[in-house]
């Protein structure tokens, strides 16, 4: 097996994630740029090189997991795929490509056979939010969603991460806070994260919504309906960056088209679904938070309430770990179910 962006924040869990997983791991190459080579990171009780990644260092390798950013995993993974390794790939290069199964094993491990090499790893905030209303997509059914997103600063990788905490120091010893990354890299414009809030995530397209919002719209569309512009489920988001290190919260209202819909039937789906946690106990202020949901590979869901004056419609609160069911353990779990599936 290959990690391609080991050194990252993803690429550090998908070592752990892999350790702990199912899957036979005879020889671990841990991939990553130039700067890295040499550094040694542990997978289980093994010291392992990281090597620069060059199209070579797949060859024998029978599975990729990648998550060095977009243009690495276009220039690498079609050299893997030639070389005969299967990748699961962290990264939006491919999800929308038709032949391309974007998968939550939970909701849609049934498209992983169609694969031509490359499956697709969702998006981390479109991941949580998957395995929390497929359930209930299941159970009563679901027409519309519209989520606002609370999303940690680890979501924009190790550098931004670092850069929420000199920026808080900063704000904290009454300094000016140096702003470089946030919103988004590559934009003319960057504003402090540490005690502020940042209604932009990824660049802002043409009508106006963020990339993110866009992709929280099409890949549900694709994960739950095999087409990213199917019109059965309605779907739109407001995506903003807060300045929380690990784990997403969404704050999520559907419509799950039944005006008899309760909210025990929602909370007997969840409770009985794979990967997602009931964690809604009112009376004791109980609700899923960012803080206690980072480390765990599950979803948690609470604060599940009836819309007032809309019958059939809920407000829901979803938390997960970005940086494990968001990436790294959904794409070491898609690896297990190749392997499990005889798909490698
Ligand atoms: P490196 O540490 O050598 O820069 P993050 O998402 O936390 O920002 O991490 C990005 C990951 O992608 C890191 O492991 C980084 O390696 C890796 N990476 C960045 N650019 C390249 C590249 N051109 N080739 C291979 N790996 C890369
Ligand atoms: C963020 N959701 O929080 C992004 C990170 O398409 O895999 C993941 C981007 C992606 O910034």
């Amino acid at each position: 097996m290959a990690i391609l962006g080991a050194t990252g924040a993803v690429g550090t869990r998908m070592i752990q994630q892999l350790a702990a997983s199912t899957i036979p791991v005879a020889k671990l190459k841990l991939l990553a740029s130039q700067r890295s080579a040499g550094k040694v990171l542990t997978f289980k009780d093994q010291q392992v090189t990281v090597e620069e990644a060059k199209p070579e260092s797949f060859t024998g390798v029978d599975i990729v997991l990648a998550s060095a950013g977009g243009s690495v995993s276009k220039k690498f993974l079609p050299e893997a795929v030639k070389r005969g390794a299967v990748c699961v790939d962290n990264t939006s290069a491919f999800r929308m490509e038709p032949d391309v199964p974007l998968v939550v094993p939970e909701v849609n491990e049934n498209v992983l056979p169609r694969h031509h090499g490359i499956i697709a790893n969702p998006n981390c905030s479109t991941i949580m939010m998957m395995v929390a209303l497929e359930p209930i997509r299941q159970a009563v059914g679901l027409k519309q969603i519209i989520v606002s997103t609370y999303q940690a600063a680890s979501g924009a990788g190790q550098s931004a991460l670092n850069e929420l905490y000199s920026e808080a120091q900063d704000y904290l010893d009454h300094k000016d806070m140096q702003a470089t990354i946030f919103p988004t890299k590559g934009e003319p414009k960057h504003y402090p994260l540490a005690f502020n809030l940042l209604p932009q995530i990824d660049v802002l397209e043409d009508n106006y919504y963020s990339h993110e919002e866009w992709k929280m719209i099409h890949e549900t569309k694709k994960i739950m309906l095999n087409d990213m512009d199917a019109p059965d489920i309605k779907v739109t988001a407001t995506c903003v960056r807060v300045p929380v290190p690990i784990s997403h919260g969404e704050s999520v209202w559907i419509d799950t088209g039944d005006p008899d819909a309760t909210v025990d039937e929602l909370r007997a789906a969840i409770d009985a679904a794979p990967g997602v946690v009931l964690q809604d106990d009112p009376a004791h202020q109980v609700y899923p938070q960012p803080i206690n949901a980072t480390g765990k590979r599950e979803t948690f869901v609470g604060r599940i309430r009836a819309d007032l004056e809309n019958p059939g419609a809920f407000n829901l609160w979803i938390v997960s770990d970005n940086l494990l069911k968001g990436a790294a353990w959904n794409t070491v779990q898609i690896a297990e179910r190749l392997v499990a599936q005889k798909l490698v």
